[in-house]
């Protein structure tokens, strides 16, 4: 498999979630590694016209959002397939990835790690504490639908990992460190062992965020 280039903010999990598919796939790749504050820069807008991350480039193929380099990476090497093979299952993947990227990040993990890690920890911009509290509410709607989708089965949506386990632990990781994230994940009953099976996986493992971030969240 030729060239196939991400570029990313190393920490942000939608990025990571990229990188964990891709070594799931057993695909290499080169990680083009960026500042926050390139972002906006002219070059990466011309990827990415949102100025967000991740961005992927397979040869002249250029792909941004995260779930369709994903589905992209399963349609090119289906094997291990991301994607369950029935049609429920297939739904509840993507009603999965769909609450991630409609509820959980914008409006719970976004708010709390950006006012409680990011801003006072690591721009020296004080937190505010009414934001952390009104994202809580969603935290813990997303905490409690994300943890009987999971039920007990072994992955979100049966015996094996889907693109919505990806995307989901590789969000819960770092936010689970911060003293919001414990209090909600502390909160869950299937969520924590599913969590720790997910960070044991080799894909998960190599792809670590920089120390600095989990032992800034961990302060936190
Ligand atoms: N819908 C996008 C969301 C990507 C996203 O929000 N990434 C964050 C990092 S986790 C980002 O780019 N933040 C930088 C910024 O807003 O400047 C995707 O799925 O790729």
């Amino acid at each position: 498999m030729s060239d196939i280039k991400v570029h990313g903010v190393p920490g942000s999990p939608f990025l990571r979630s990229v990188e964990i598919a891709l070594r799931e796939k057993g695909l290499p790749y080169e990680l083009h590694a960026m500042a926050p504050q390139d972002t906006k820069q002219p070059e990466h807008l011309a990827r990415h016209p949102f100025g967000r991350i991740p961005a992927f480039e397979h040869d002249r193929f250029m792909l941004y959002e995260t779930q369709a380099i994903i589905r992209y990476l399963d349609d090119l090497l289906p094997t291990p397939p991301l994607t369950p093979d029935n049609a429920e299952a297939r739904a509840r993947m993507n009603q999965v990835i769909g609450i991630i990227e409609w509820y959980f990040f914008p409006k719970a993990a976004a708010p709390i790690a950006f006012n409680r890690i990011i801003g006072p920890r690591l721009l020296g911009i004080p937190g505010d504490e009414a934001a952390i509290a009104d994202a809580m509410p969603m935290g813990r709607t997303c905490f409690e639908v994300l943890d009987g989708i999971l039920g007990d089965k072994p992955y979100l949506t049966g015996d094996s990992v889907s693109i919505a386990d990806i995307m989901l632990a590789a969000q819960l990781d770092l936010f689970g460190e911060c003293a919001e994230g414990r209090e909600l994940i502390e909160g869950a009953s299937n969520l924590p062992p599913w969590l720790k099976r997910m960070k044991a996986r080799p894909s998960f493992a190599s792809t670590e965020p920089p120390p600095v971030l989990r032992e800034t969240a961990l302060a936190a």
